[in-house]
């Protein structure tokens, strides 16, 4: 019901199918800390999700992106870390199955807290599990940015948002920040 209401908002229709842009949650929209559930089956309907968080996360400019962010809850991310940004990944029901015992501090940023960048720190290569676009069990090893954003999305799918890795005090001087932005951008 949640997805059919967001395609019908932004649909724009094309020729053999229909892509959508949908919004982004906002922080600290409290949607951003729900629990993603596992997705049962890969169908027509998970590939639509699929589509549409790919043309939602280009339009962005962002190097991935979470089904929670689109107030969809299921465990469903999309990330292309490349330069060319011709390398799509889709992973479903992503699992670190292992990770470095090495950690290495990132600037993060999130397309839920446009403009708002700091520094955390995560084990700086995993092993991710994680089904296909076609439910095909896949494995991967990341390192760099691929790593980085891989954790970073799968913590939105546990309803964890990067400035939660941060001190109470820098948390909430930037909960007040996207507030005075939000009430700012209200219509008067
Ligand atoms: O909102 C998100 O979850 C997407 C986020 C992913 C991410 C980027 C950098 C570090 C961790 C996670 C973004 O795409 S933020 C914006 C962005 O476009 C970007 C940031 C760093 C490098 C390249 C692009
Ligand atoms: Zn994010």
């Amino acid at each position: 019901m949640l997805r059919l209401e967001a395609r019908c908002r932004n649909a724009i229709e094309a020729p053999e199918f229909i892509m959508a842009l949908l919004d982004i949650l906002q922080y600290p929209d409290p949607r951003l800390h729900k629990i993603a559930q596992p997705v049962a089956k890969v169908d027509e309907g998970v590939r639509a999700i699929v589509a549409d968080l790919f043309e939602t996360m280009y339009a962005a400019k962002g190097v991935g992106l979470a089904a929670t962010q689109v107030d969809i809850h299921l465990r469903i991310i999309v990330v292309d870390t490349s330069e060319q940004r011709d390398q799509p990944m889709v992973l479903i029901n992503p699992e670190i199955v292992q990770r470095s015992a090495e950690c290495k501090e990132w600037e993060e940023g999130c397309l839920s807290l446009p403009g708002i960048y700091d520094k955390v720190t995560r084990p700086d290569r995993i092993r991710v599990r994680a089904l296909d676009g076609r439910g095909e069990r896949f494995e991967i090893d990341a390192d760099g940015l691929l790593s980085v954003c891989v954790q970073h999305e799968m913590d939105h799918l546990d309803g964890k948002v990067f400035v939660d890795h941060l001190s109470a005090l820098k948390r909430n001087r930037i909960k007040v920040r996207m507030r005075k932005r939000q009430r700012e951008a209200e219509p008067a």
